[in-house]
């Protein structure tokens, strides 16, 4: 009995993934992109440098300065086809559907911005057909050990307002593993996954609500600075790109 508990303990660690391996140069869709791959689409990437990763690839070769270039979309919701309500390996490793609506995983977050210096654009549609963005100058994730905590600052405003740099520095939590500030679990509490603080200015992994409901208060996919804790977004994608 003592060695079953002594295995399952080193099998358990052995899962926790490391925060500084050594590998290749990470591949994004900025790399493709340098390549010559300038029309968006699925593509394979390679975060850590070994193993491939399939992403949708937003390549913005016209219009202002601040849409242009690679961009790895690393979150996408628009139709509400895949349950966002999973558990911590699942939003670690990522899910979903590349075509549609997909996570990407947190391992691959923070193997891509351990390395290089991102941006964060967030993309938000109403069912109303209303666009507005939120930018970031600059995002990074922390490796596992550390939570995955998120790193996000430098906003500029697209119509959207700033919900997320209220996220600064929280660590992420999933219905079954609490990081969060209160007692209870913010994932728990509003159906979604996501670097909860006390808990939460937006939801992008909340419930798909197909547009407003007032009894479901703050557990669908909201923006609150936008629209508040009511109304579900249409379309929802974070997407980073490489700068230099
Ligand atoms: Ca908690």
């Amino acid at each position: 009995m003592a060695m079953l508990v002594f295995l399952a303990t080193i099998f358990s660690v052995a899962l926790v993934s490391g925060c500084s391996q050594d590998k290749d140069m990470p591949v994004d869709c900025s790399d493709l992109y340098k390549s010559g791959q300038t029309v968006s689409g699925i593509y394979s990437i390679y975060p850590a440098g070994d193993i491939p990763v399939w992403v949708y690839c937003e390549m913005i070769s016209s219009g202002k300065a601040e849409d242009n270039g690679a961009w790895t979309v690393i979150q996408r919701r628009m139709d509400g086809t895949v349950n966002f309500y999973r558990p911590w390996n699942q939003y670690k490793r990522g899910f979903g559907n590349v075509e549609g609506e997909y996570w990407l995983g947190l391992e691959n977050m923070y193997q891509l911005t351990r390395k290089n210096k991102y941006m964060l654009r967030v993309d938000l549609e109403d069912f109303q057909g209303n666009k507005v963005f939120a930018l970031y100058s600059s995002f990074s994730v922390d490796c596992e050990t550390d939570g995955y905590q998120l790193h996000v600052s430098g906003f500029t405003d697209g119509g959207a307002g700033d919900s997320l740099s209220g996220h600064n520095g929280f660590k992420f939590t999933t219905f079954d593993k609490d990081q969060d500030v209160p007692e209870g679990n913010c994932a728990k509490q509003y159906l979604g996954a996501f670097w909860y603080g006390n808990c939460h200015i937006t939801n992008p992994n909340g419930v798909y609500l197909w547009g407003e409901d007032p009894t479901l208060y703050a557990i669908g996919n909201v923006w609150s600075s936008w629209k508040g804790y009511s109304v579900g977004m249409k379309s929802i994608s974070m997407k980073i790109k490489h700068v230099s």
